[in-house]
């Protein structure tokens, strides 16, 4: 009989280097939402991978970055808080060149994550991610690069978006667990729940929709989940929608101005908004979907405690 091993990892990084991405690879299954634009990810998410050799699972993070107000802070020490619950650490790194576009350089941004993990006595395994997006010959020097800051007990080269090195860097990490049985149920692969998905899901569609500061600005609470037409389960029609989920849901901003951008002119940006996050609902949970998407001012909330409570993220 082969050892089982089991254990957790986490995804830590600056923002955008493809965290959220690669989980969602691993898992197979879209449970972090993924944008362009910096700091996507809010809080801590948990993927869980089985296999006959063990089971890991995976810890999702907000990107280490430069923290200002009261969200970034909590986003941070979130990422950070992991820390204490992984038997190791994965760090992503997205491939970076100096001006002449073929030297590889370590980012101010990359030296403060490794000062940050400087005290960790754990495997840090380093994984370069986007390896879709440079050059082969120019990895390797930028590998180097980065093991003269500090050295890492492994080195991984994937790209979360083709799949490529993603089944290798499985395998590493599982044989870097401990022994052990498996911590979840083997038909669990995360710890989100459908209705907080649900308003990941919306507020991914106005990452998507708009641009600048909106992003940062918006939260999205879910006032009502109504279940009561959603069909049973099982025997649904692979693909076919059965049965229907009423969303009702807020989407918060920080001013006015926002709230006249998500609303757009006669409403035709909220209308998109809605549209395709109504789509993404119907694809998580395989209902028709009636979503009722009100856009609601809470001044100032990414920079008190009080405002996070209020918008419901802490
Ligand atoms: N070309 C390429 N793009 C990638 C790859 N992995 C992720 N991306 C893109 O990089 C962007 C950021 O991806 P995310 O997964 O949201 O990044 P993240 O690290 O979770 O970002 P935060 O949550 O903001 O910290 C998205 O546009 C992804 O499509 C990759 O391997 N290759
Ligand atoms: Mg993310």
């Amino acid at each position: 009989m082969t050892v089982q091993r089991s254990g957790f990892a986490a995804l830590l990084g600056r923002p955008n280097v493809g965290k959220s991405t690669l989980l969602n690879r691993l898992v197979g299954e879209k449970i972090a939402i993924v944008s362009p634009k910096p700091q996507t990810t809010r809080t801590r998410i948990t993927g869980v991978v089985t296999r006959p050799e063990g089971q890991v699972a995976f810890v999702d993070t907000p990107g280490i970055h430069e923290a200002k107000g009261a969200l970034n802070r909590t986003m941070v020490e979130a990422a950070l808080a992991a820390l204490k619950d992984v038997d190791l650490v994965l760090l992503l790194v997205e491939p970076a060149l100096g001006p002449d576009g073929k030297t590889p350089e370590v980012t101010p941004g990359v030296r403060a994550v490794l000062e940050r993990l400087a005290p960790v006595r754990k495997p840090v395994l380093l994984v370069v991610n986007k390896v879709d997006t440079i050059p082969k010959p120019l990895l390797l020097p930028f590998v180097a690069a980065l093991a003269r800051v500090r050295p890492f007990d492994e080195v991984l080269l994937v790209s979360a978006l083709t799949g490529d090195g993603v089944e290798e860097l499985l395998r590493t990490t599982l044989a870097r667990l401990p022994e052990g049985p498996p911590l979840f149920d083997p038909e669990t692969f995360t710890d989100q729940q459908e209705v907080g998905l649900a308003a990941e899901l919306i507020r991914e569609q106005v990452l998507r929709h708009t641009r600048q500061e909106v992003p940062h600005s918006a939260a999205v609470g879910i006032d009502a989940f109504d279940e009561s037409e959603r069909a049973p389960r099982p025997g649904s029609k692979p693909g076919g929608l059965q049965g229907l989920v009423r969303v009702h849901a807020t989407l918060y901003v920080e001013r006015e101005s926002q709230k006249a951008i998500v609303i757009g002119k006669r409403g035709a940006m909220l209308k998109a908004i809605g549209t395709d996050a109504r789509k993404a609902l119907e694809r998580l949970l395989g209902t028709h979907v009636y979503l009722d998407l009100r856009v609601k001012v809470e001044p100032h909330w990414t920079e008190s405690e009080r405002g996070l409570r209020r918008v419901g993220l802490t």
